[in-house]
């Protein structure tokens, strides 16, 4: 055999080894689910963490990230969903924070609810701003956002935060215990009863990742998450699930993000997802794009694009029963669902079909 022979015998099989993993990347996406949810048996205890106390029997807890200086907010919330739901099912809490939590904030939580309550410190590691962002660059990328005036431009705390939770708070040994979670901040307000246990309504109806209220981000805050989104997805196609999402991420098929998101604050969910290997490879591969200090990139989003496109859609949920407000949007349910929870807001008053609400987007995948 003469060398040119050889030569394109190797050129051959360099081409048609290329040819095949091309056309298994053209086959992988959109074949395969990343995460698939409970079965019945995860759904029971496996440590010893704090029980419900009330008739709640779902492996779950409230989970509240605060500060000292957010207590009147704090008992706020606590008692509106004390009132419209936990006083019943008494599902533990547990509170977080990146500094210890004062006597007097312990003192006035505790008195809010009758079910368990927790104290975490988060470990500095999962909160500042790891050493390997490059601060000339992030201090950059603040001073623009505060020149283009955009809300917590300047404010690293609030990336902390953001970054916080989205990689981390569901790996906090106080949260290990649980599967399912409940998100609750300050000043948020129920407004209807709720009558059922929603998270055994996730793990019956086979669903991981509920909201109530989703809209568009802003899109200064996230000028290159989606391009960096696009890298993952050609990276691990095997991450994205058949049936996903995407069309409520992406009116192109996925060329650009439309920026619809589900609201994180409020989030009834599956914390097995977020653990899964698909999501933990998404978040590594952003957070090592530095976009959460660079940018501001938010949880919100994080979150929403990875269950939209790594969880098929049926795995999604609207809780449009449930009446909620963070400001400065609501969610108020109508009809039987007001009725039956007797709400206390406005039917009319509800962000659902609003032009800033993605909603619509939603519902046309279902139909
Ligand atoms: N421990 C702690 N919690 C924070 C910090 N910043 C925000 N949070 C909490 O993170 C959540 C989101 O913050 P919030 O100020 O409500 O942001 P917004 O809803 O996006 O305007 C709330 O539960 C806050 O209490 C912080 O620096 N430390
Ligand atoms: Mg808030």
């Amino acid at each position: 055999m003469n060398v040119s022979v050889v030569g394109r015998k190797k050129y051959l099989t360099i081409l048609l080894s290329l040819v095949g993993a091309f056309c298994i990347r053209l086959l992988i996406p959109f074949t395969s689910s990343a995460f698939s949810s409970t079965s019945d048996q995860d759904f029971s205890y496996n440590t010893n963490a704090p029980l419900p106390t009330g008739k709640g029997t779902a492996n779950a807890t409230l989970v509240f990230l605060a500060r000292n200086s957010d207590l009147s907010g704090v008992i706020s919330s606590m008692q509106h969903l004390e009132e419209k739901f936990n006083k019943e099912y008494g599902y533990p809490w547990v509170f977080l924070n990146e500094e210890p939590f004062s006597d007097d904030f312990k003192t006035a939580v505790q008195k809010e609810s009758s079910a368990p309550i927790s104290f975490g410190l988060i470990p500095s590691e999962d909160w500042y701003q790891p050493d390997w962002i490059d601060e000339e660059r992030a201090t950059e990328g603040r001073d623009k956002m505060k020149a283009a005036n955009i809300i917590y431009a300047d404010n690293v705390p609030y990336r902390n935060m953001c970054r916080f939770n989205s990689g981390f708070f569901y790996k906090h040994p106080l949260l290990q215990p649980y599967r399912y979670y409940w998100r609750v901040e300050p000043d948020i307000k129920y407004f209807c009863d709720v009558t059922y246990d929603p998270f055994d309504y996730l793990r019956d109806n086979k669903k991981t990742y509920g909201f109530t209220i989703s809209f568009y981000e802003w899109e200064k805050t996230i000028p290159t998450l989606w391009a960096t989104v696009k890298e993952f997805m050609a990276l691990h196609p095997e991450h994205i699930a058949s049936e996903n999402a995407m069309n409520y991420l992406s009116d192109n098929g996925g060329d650009t993000y439309n920026l619809c998101h589900f609201w994180s604050n409020f989030e009834i969910a599956d914390m097995d997802f977020w653990r899964s290997e698909a999501y933990t490879s998404f978040f590594d591969f952003l957070d090592s794009k530095g976009g959460f200090y660079y940018e501001r990139w938010g949880d919100a989003p994080v979150h929403s694009i990875a269950a939209a496109l790594f969880l098929p859609k049926s795995q999604l949920h609207f809780f449009r029963d449930i009446g909620y407000r963070h400001e400065p949007f609501q969610h108020c349910p109508k009809g039987d669902d007001w009725v039956r929870g007797m709400c206390t807001c406005n039917s009319y008053d509800t962000l659902d079909y609003a032009p800033q609400s993605c909603i619509s987007r939603y519902e046309k995948m279902f139909q």
